[in-house]
């Protein structure tokens, strides 16, 4: 059997101000950072040990790792950094406040934007200053693979390469796998894992901070999945994360 760890980053410093974030590189809060700690203390209490973490290229996500990992003492740890496990890229929408869009346009609208398998918010235009296709840490992708708008379908089409071409063959080979990424691009790694449909993906919110363990059989699929520690804690937080787009 094997166990894989996922973590969405610490609060950061727009979620501390419900705005929606994507592919926007914001820091984490002091909670955030204590929520990476716990994170890291925890694991090390439960006798977690690792062999390899991956992460996205944005920072809330790499300084969740490091947080964590320093807990654990093993900050040597090798570290593979990919912009597939960045965050859904949250197009026009990014800066924006999550509760006020829900005001302006409603509560259903936002959570279309927010959940919908498959209908993205509206696209930033290239031009854009908000838009990450100037940025020299996305120059070795495609132009056309840097989004301006996504929704978790597209996310799913980028992560899903990206498990196969290097974290199920790491899996296999025995490594002992931490990732600390996104809530969007870990809901799409659960949706492929667990099967889910594109009706019930809806429903399901990440909190932040809060180890999810995956134990996987010889082929990589599910035997069961929880939160460590406080079960109920970790639904208390998911449910407040679904509760960001209300008005
Ligand atoms: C949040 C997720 O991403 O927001 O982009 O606003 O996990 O990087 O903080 P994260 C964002 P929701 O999809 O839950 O609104």
């Amino acid at each position: 059997m094997y166990k894989l760890v996922l973590i969405r980053h610490g609060e950061s410093t727009w979620n501390l101000e419900n705005r929606f974030t994507g592919w926007t590189d914001v820091d984490l809060t002091p909670t955030g950072v204590s929520q990476a700690m716990s994170a890291g203390k925890l694991l090390k209490a439960e006798g977690y040990e690792f062999d390899l973490a991956f992460t996205s290229v944005l920072k809330r996500a790499i300084h969740t790792l490091w947080y964590t990992l320093d807990e654990m003492d093993c900050t040597w740890l090798p570290v593979v950094k990919d912009w597939r496990l960045n965050e859904r890229h949250y197009g026009a929408l990014q800066g924006l406040n999550k509760a006020d869009m829900a005001k302006q346009y409603g509560d259903e609208q936002v959570l279309v934007w927010r959940r919908s398998y498959d209908t993205p918010p509206p696209a930033l235009e290239a031009a854009d200053p908000r838009s990450e296709r100037a940025d020299r840490r996305y120059a070795g992708v495609a132009a056309e693979n840097v989004p301006l708008t996504e929704c978790l379908k597209d996310t799913v089409a980028r992560v899903l390469p990206f498990w196969n071409e290097a974290m199920a063959p790491a899996i296999r080979s025995g490594k002992r796998v931490v990732v600390a990424a996104h809530g969007n691009s870990i809901r799409a790694l659960v949706k492929y894992l667990d099967n889910i449909s594109e009706t019930d993906i809806v429903g399901l919110n990440i909190p932040n901070g809060i180890p999810l363990v995956y134990e996987l059989d010889a082929d990589l699929q599910p035997i069961r999945h929880y939160y460590l520690g406080d079960a109920e804690a970790a639904a208390r937080a998911a449910a407040a994360v679904a509760s960001q787009g209300k008005a």
